[in-house]
């Protein structure tokens, strides 16, 4: 292969002058590459094959000890003005990087072969597609971008006709954490990592692309790149809706794409249209239409069992590629919560032994392409994408934040979104466990200003006025014994029931200072082993600690200064102010 577009072949140039790379190799995408790049990891020790019997096409990639998460301490979002990245993002002057990253790169790719990857986020044919070129010295980065995205001929042929692309430059170095930076350059559509071979830090279609550079392209051309799954959930009427979910990395989205509908809800059918990452449009219409720019799912292994979602553990049975899992003594892949066979070796490739810790790594993955996914739905190659009904935001906490609530309208949404708070997870290095404010779920993940964020999510307001309903979920919700209130995975489908009634306008809600909440006797709960007063207790808005939350909030937002738009101000406000007499001790600037 080789092309024609004048920019890329000259990127090309300056990338091999700068590496030294042995060789350099035009990936294609086929099934006859991807055979022969796994047979050299199997040679090179890179991969270890798993047992063809019951895991056919199925292998285990141990990466480095210190490369297991995304490092958000290490990821940098370098505009010309420190104010454009917001305090959101670290931020780096631009040629400080690039004098950082240039001697980096310097001769890295020496004795290795140097791929060139040209990629599709997004179905080849949609108008709402964008593409980008991703170099790396990793076949491990190459097998797992052919299977999350649409890379190889069709990519460069589109990229040859758009003319535009996002360019990628990747390196795993050494992976020495000392050495290990991930770049972004908005203004040139330019990523540049080092240093890390994990999937948020390599695989830069995903989050470098589709959500930091993408959202930064959005905003300039008046879409939302968002993290966030989409769903089509159709009743036993035949009734089809599309909701768009934003949740904390690690937090569900894979098993709310891919829920099984319980025993009681026979007739109802869900069906995945993507697991991690959403672009949002408004059609000529004004309704906000959705496609999912990726193509595979790259999700936490632990956990994933027949009981909490029998989908994807069917799908990870062949065609995937495992990091950081345990094997047992049949060489099968074994993770926490499998429910089946037992450890030997850790996924560290050590023999297993509990005083070590987890056998898999919390934050150990699964790759594999999203056609696996017995509850595929087609629509996810679309060009028109599908309409979104409703927009719904969640985290993951232990109090406070009820099983469901609506926002009054699309401000008040923003302002909900604007106000999500979540437990960390394993999937960011660092403190597990601790409550932060994630925005939109996106705090890892916003490329520019989370002021203008807020201020553009505001705009579509203006632009539309059948925009979908905005709710709050929480599915985490603990008693003061630590037990979890809702059974969660499958009895989601209830909550999402509530909501897309509301959103037809066939369910009755109260009006609370903090949204509109279900009436207990509005979930249906039939069937399930609830304790008495569980269900009260998941819908009780908490006034003295929804007042804490409000200050809190508001505390945050003034962090961002006079960008911050108004109407999250007035929002913040119009709560407080419905919310007890002490209301007062609640300031925003
Ligand atoms: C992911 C993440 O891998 O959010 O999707 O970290
Ligand atoms: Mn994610």
């Amino acid at each position: 292969m080789t092309t024609n577009n004048e920019a890329l072949q000259q990127w090309i140039d300056e990338v091999a002058a700068i590496t030294s790379p042995e060789s350099i190799h035009w990936c294609d995408g086929s099934e006859a590459e991807y055979q022969s790049l796994i047979l050299d990891m199997l040679e090179s020790g890179d991969l270890i094959k798993l047992n063809e019997k019951s895991y056919p096409n199925c292998y285990l990639h141990r990466s480095d000890p210190s490369d297991v998460a995304r490092v958000e301490h290490l990821t940098f979002v370098c505009t010309p003005e420190e104010g454009d990245a917001g305090p959101n993002n670290n931020w780096m002057p631009p040629a400080d990087a690039r004098k950082k990253m240039d001697d980096l790169f310097g001769g890295c790719m020496q004795g290795r072969t140097m791929y060139v990857i040209p990629y599709c986020m997004g179905p080849i044919d949609s108008p709402f597609s964008r593409c980008g070129v991703e170099i790396t010295d990793s076949p491990y980065v190459v097998v797992n971008m052919n299977l999350m995205t649409r890379m190889g001929a069709p990519a460069l042929k589109r990229i040859e006709q758009d003319g535009t692309f996002v360019r990628g430059l990747h390196s795993i170095g050494s992976l020495d954490p000392e050495r290990r930076f991930i770049m972004h350059f908005p203004e040139e559509l330019l990523i540049q990592s080092f240093g890390s071979g994990y999937g948020g830090n390599a695989l830069l279609g995903k989050k470098c692309h589709a959500l930091r550079i993408a959202s930064t392209q959005g905003r300039q051309e008046g879409w939302l790149a968002e993290h966030m799954l989409i769903v089509e959930v159709e009743n036993p009427q035949g009734e089809k809706h599309y909701l768009a979910a934003a949740f904390p990395s690690a937090c569900g989205k894979t098993n709310l794409a891919m829920l099984i509908p319980p025993e009681s809800h026979k007739g109802w059918k869900v069906r995945t249209l993507g697991d991690d990452i959403a672009w949002l449009h408004l059609d000529e219409s004004g309704q906000l239409r959705a496609i999912n720019p990726e193509a595979g799912y790259f999700g936490v292994v632990p956990g994933t069992n027949v009981n909490t979602n029998r989908n994807a553990f069917e799908m990870i049975q062949s065609d995937t590629i495992f990091t950081n899992v345990a094997v047992t003594d049949e060489n099968e892949p074994w993770w926490e919560d499998k429910n089946i066979g037992t450890p030997s070796v850790d996924w560290k490739g050590q023999p297993y032994n509990p005083d070590n810790g987890p056998a898999a790594h919390p934050n150990s993955r699964f790759t594999v392409s999203a056609k696996k996914n017995p509850t595929y739905s087609s629509l996810a190659d679309d060009p028109a994408g599908v309409p979104i009904s409703a927009i719904i935001f969640g985290g993951r906490r232990r109090k406070l934040a009820p099983l469901v609530f609506q926002a009054r309208d699309w401000n008040h949404g923003v302002f909900v979104g604007a106000g999500v708070a979540s437990e960390t997870t394993a999937a960011a290095s660092g403190q597990v466990g601790v409550v932060r404010r994630d925005p939109m779920a996106m705090k890892p993940f916003c490329g520019y200003n989370f002021a203008d964020y807020w201020s553009h999510w505001l705009s579509f307001g203006e632009k539309s006025n059948q925009l979908p309903g905005i709710f709050h979920v929480n599915w985490f919700r603990r008693d003061e014994s630590g037990r979890f209130l809702w059974p969660g995975f499958g009895d989601n489908l209830r909550v999402l029931r509530w909501i897309i009634d509301r959103c037809e306008g066939r369910a009755e809600a109260i009006e609370t200072p903090i949204g509109f909440l279900p009436d207990p006797s509005d979930i249906d709960v039939s069937g399930l082993d609830m304790r008495d007063g569980d269900l009260e207790e998941l819908l009780r808005v908490d006034r003295e600690a929804w007042i804490e939350e409000l200050k809190s909030i508001g505390d945050y937002l003034n962090d961002f200064g006079d960008r911050v738009p108004q109407q999250l101000k007035t929002e913040q406000r119009k709560i407080s102010d419905s919310l007890p007499d002490n209301y007062r001790l609640i300031t925003m600037a």
